[in-house]
Order: structure tokens, then sequence, then C-alpha cells
């Protein structure tokens, strides 16, 4: 075995160990939104740093970060845990306001021999002043300042990216999101903070809001529940081992000098890692912010309730186009780069997408939700009206009733466990012989249990939530930690396989890969699984989606 090959050997196992260790150790993470940083100034630093990779390795890169994080300001408010180092990627997501006189400096850090580089902030009217000129925009000298300021225009999620040298510099990694927000509440909008409340498990607490806006553009038709940006890049690691030793064999070297500058090419083009938000799979699905990813701070994990209003925020950067495959629905396109597409007579007019296609630049928001519209069962698995004998008066989950609205969906008790259910599909077992009380009579057969499990997040029932089981059997057996169902006694209805096993209070969702539809792009260095790759969850709305961080 030549060394490379023992060297590849190597990696593959620890890409594999990771894949799986992540896997299972994910199961109670529930964190993700549309994190950044909120104002009016932003001091931002081009530098270098790693890149973490699943198979083990550190990529050298450069990305836009924070000069220091004094006077920052994190978003949303209900996130705990935000820092700004002097270089991530993609870079700070920048959140302003529409109309908002916006500033922002960018201190050239890079290496010496990197020499100049820039933001451009393609959409956006941008006055460039100070640092030197450059091709496309103002520059920043090495250990340079330029300055640019804009009026954030209309709402909507553009990419920013490095005007210099492009086709090196944003390989590197230099490149972000900046999102722009409406200045107004739209009428039939609810403001940040004051969503609903929806159906809360025993021990449970009342949800978090994480948005940034109560809507996306001024338009009442684009209010949102629940929001999360992905940002799709790939590297092509040989460019980034030229551009280290490069800059290794100058370092010391005195700007404009002789020899004082790199020579990488970037052609032909190889790439071997694809990211989401800086990250390739598993590691996107680990929580915003965490420890192991100082220059990766974002991650791609969205969750969901049945019948949330998901804006999705999808940035192409990087050199290839991706093409995104959100499972489980399409995906309503509200807007290409800021521009929201309308009729002549202010109806939305966005295609209907499988695939959420991105090219270099190219930023899209979209709609995403889900509500089990059409499965033929009754994913949330109650029990029919009559409440079970022996359940407790006040039992709330006996008496679910679901009834239609003018859509066909139950929606008129917004803290319903079953709000947003399709009503046609109420009370309709999975099964044909079920367990428990569901009624009898259903569509199928009970499949096999591994075609409804859900790796880490399965909770032993084919129904939806934490809960389910005690749902669908009506009690729990003597020692069930199912605390809000009634008790069965020592002959308890045995639960389906696995229920016991799992928490039911943990995440018990239905779990969607969304991934990119070029396959080659769900790898890390040629492993699948890994690269553009993250599992959606449909949460029952008795579980509680923590973003906080
Ligand atoms: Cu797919």
């Amino acid at each position: 075995m030549r060394p490379m090959n023992m060297k590849n050997a190597i990696l593959k196992t620890r890409l594999l160990l990771a894949g799986v260790l992540a896997l299972t150790s994910l199961a109670a993470t529930a964190h993700a939104a549309a994190p950044g940083i909120q104002g009016t100034t932003f001091n931002l630093t081009a530098a270098p740093a790693y890149l973490t990779q699943p198979d083990g390795q550190a990529v050298y890169s450069w990305g836009y970060g924070c000069t220091n994080t004094t006077g920052v300001t994190f978003a949303p408010t209900t996130t705990t845990a935000g820092f700004c180092n002097t270089m991530q990627v993609p870079g700070p997501t920048l959140i302003v306001t529409e109309g908002q006189a916006v500033t922002v400096t960018l201190t050239n850090n890079l290496p010496t021999s990197a020499g100049n580089t820039s933001i451009l902030f393609p959409g956006l009217n941008v006055t460039a002043t100070g640092g030197v000129a450059g091709l496309m925009t103002q520059e920043a000298a090495p250990a340079g300042t330029v300055t640019y300021s804009f009026t954030a225009p209309t709402p909507g999620t553009r990419s920013y990216y490095s005007g210099t040298q492009g086709d090196l510099q944003v390989e590197m990694g230099l490149y972000g999101a900046i999102i722009v927000l409406p200045a107004t509440v739209q009428s039939g909008c609810t403001a940040v903070g004051g969503l609903p409340a929806h159906y809360i498990a025993p021990g449970n607490t009342a949800e978090a809001d994480f948005r940034l806006a109560a809507s996306a553009y001024d338009n009442p038709h684009t209010c949102y529940d629940r929001e999360y940006l992905f940002q799709f890049s790939e590297m092509d690691p040989n460019i980034h081992t030229q551009a280290e030793a490069q800059v290794l064999a100058t370092t010391g070297c005195a700007a404009g000098a002789a020899g004082c500058s790199l020579n990488v090419p970037t052609e032909p083009y190889h790439p071997a890692y694809f990211m989401i938000n800086g990250r390739s799979m598993p590691d996107d699905m680990d929580t915003n912010y965490a420890p192991q990813y100082p220059h990766q701070p974002y991650n791609g994990n969205p969750h969901m309730h049945p019948g949330e209003m998901v804006l999705l925020r999808i940035i192409g950067q990087g050199r290839w186009q991706h093409p995104f495959h959100e499972h489980a629905n399409h995906v309503r396109i509200l807007a290409r780069d800021g521009n929201l597409i309308l009729t002549p007579n202010g109806n939305l007019a966005g295609p209907a997408l499988f695939t959420t296609t991105t090219t270099p630049g190219m930023a899209m928001d979209g709609i995403f939700y889900y509500t089990g519209r059409g499965l033929n069962w009754d994913m949330y698995g109650h029990r029919p009206y009559t409440p079970a004998a022996g359940a407790p008066a006040a039992d709330p989950l006996s008496k679910l009733p679901c009834t239609p609205d003018a859509n066909g969906y139950n929606t008129s008790d917004t803290t319903a466990l079953n709000y947003y259910e399709w009503c046609q599909d109420h009370n309709k077992p999975l099964q044909s012989a079920p367990f428990g009380d569901v009624s009898a009579g259903g569509p199928v057969t009970l499949p096999d249990p591994n075609i409804l499990t859900l790796g880490a997040w399965y909770g032993g029932s084919p129904y939806l939530g934490p809960n389910a089981t005690s749902r669908s059997t009506g009690c729990a057996p003597a020692g069930s930690p199912q605390s809000n169902a009634p008790s069965c006694g020592s002959t308890g209805v045995t639960p389906p396989s696995g229920t016991i096993a799992n928490s039911p209070g943990g995440e018990a969702g239905f779990a969607f890969m969304w991934h990119s539809h070029n396959e080659r792009e769900i790898t890390t260095n040629n492993i699948f699984p890994g690269g553009m790759m993250m599992m959606m969850l449909v949460d029952s709305r008795e579980f509680q989606i923590d973003e906080s961080n």
C-alpha cells in the first residue's frame, strides 16, 4: 500500500467513525434559525484560519470576521451563545433593517502576500471610501482598511463576497450573507416575540420565537413562523494547500516587493468538500456556535412543527451550481436576490420548486411547510373522540376533534396538538390491525418498522411526537415514563417496540433528508455520507423546539 493509500484509508475510517458518532449523539439537538450580527455599523476583518472537516482535515482558508466583539449585537435576541471570531466561514451574517444607513469597515488581516481584498454587495448601491482602487471596488491593502456605505434597500436575503481575485478569494472562504428586514410589521403578521402559544406537553415550557422579523418582505403574504439560512459552497483542498504553501514561503515579505504575491492556479477545479454554512454533514447538524467549530459558527439543521410557515433563505456561494432538494414538500419561492416576485395585481408569483438550485452569488427566499396532508393515515395517532376508559376527564389527549377549515385543515384552535391536521385523514390508523384503540379498518398493513424508523429520532411509534405511543394505545403500562397518559395498571397495553427504550420526552419527529441532488456533493473527500446533507425534522407540537444556540 502506497503512503497515499494508507492516508486515505485512515481518513475513511475516521470519517465513518465521525459520522456514526455524530448521528447517534445528535438526537436532542434542535438549534438553527438564521443567526447573525445586527446593527448599522460593522467592523469586519479578513483573516486566515483553519476550517474543520469531518474527515479530520483542517483546511487553510480565509474568511471575514469581526475585528472584535465590543458592541456586536447578536440576533435573533433569543440566541444565547453567539460569538464572532476574527475569521469565520461564512462571514458574519449582517442583519440590517430597510432604510437604515449602514457602514461596513473592512480591515485586511490576510497574509501580506495575499495582496488586497474587498467586499462586493451585489444589488446594493454602495459608496466605497478609503483603501486603494481595485478592479471592481475600493480595496483594503494589506493591514489597511476600506469602508463601504449604503442605505439598506428593500428587504430580503443577498450574498456578499470578495471583489478581489474572486476565483481565489471566494474559494478560500471570503463570502457571507446580508439580510435586510422589513421596517414595519405587515397587517396579519405576528410581531416578533408574539407567536401564538401552541400545545405544550407536561414538563415543557412555552416555545421562544426565533425569527428575525414578522415577515420576509413588505407584503402581508410573506409572514412566517420560523426561518433558516443556508449558504452552499465547495472547496478544492488542493487550491488551499497551494495557497498555504506559498503564504509560508513568503512570510515576512513587504507588500509590493518583488515576489510578495501568490500565484495559485484555480483550474482545474476538483472540489472535495461540499458545505452548508461552512460545515459538511454531520457537522452541520451540530449547534450554532458549537465550540468545536470556532471558525464555522453556523449550522444547517431545520426543525418545524406541522403547519408552520418556514422561511428558507438560500444562497449559492462558491463556483458550482448546487441543486438543493428539500424533501417532504416543494418550496414556494418568494423572491430572488431580494426581489419579491409578484403578479401585476400584487399576488405572489414565485414558482413552487422541487429543487432550489442556486448559481454562484444567487440568493432566494422561499416558504416551506409540512402538514402530512395526503398520507392517508392519521400521523397524529390520537385516539378517537371518545375518551379512553380510565382517562381523566381533563386528559387533553383523549379529546382531539378535527374541524376542517375551508382548506380542510384543523386550524380553529391554535393550541391543539393536532393544529393543522388534514382532517380527511383524521382517525385513520396506519395499519389494518392497529395496536391500541385507534379505530380499525386502516388503509394499509403495518410496514416494516425499519421503513418508519427515523434513526436517532425514532420514538418507537409510527405516529408523530414523543407521546405518540400513549396517544395511540390510550394508556401507559405500569412504570412507563409516559407521564401524561392514563395508567393501564399492571396488565397495560404493550406499546410498539422501542417506545420505552427511547425517552418519550425526547425529540421524536419525522426526519426528511435535505441534500444536494448533485450526489457527488453529498460526500466528504469522496466518502458517503457527508457534504451537503442535513436532516429536517418535523416535530409534534408537544415538542419544544429550542434554537437558542
Ligand atoms: Cu432528494
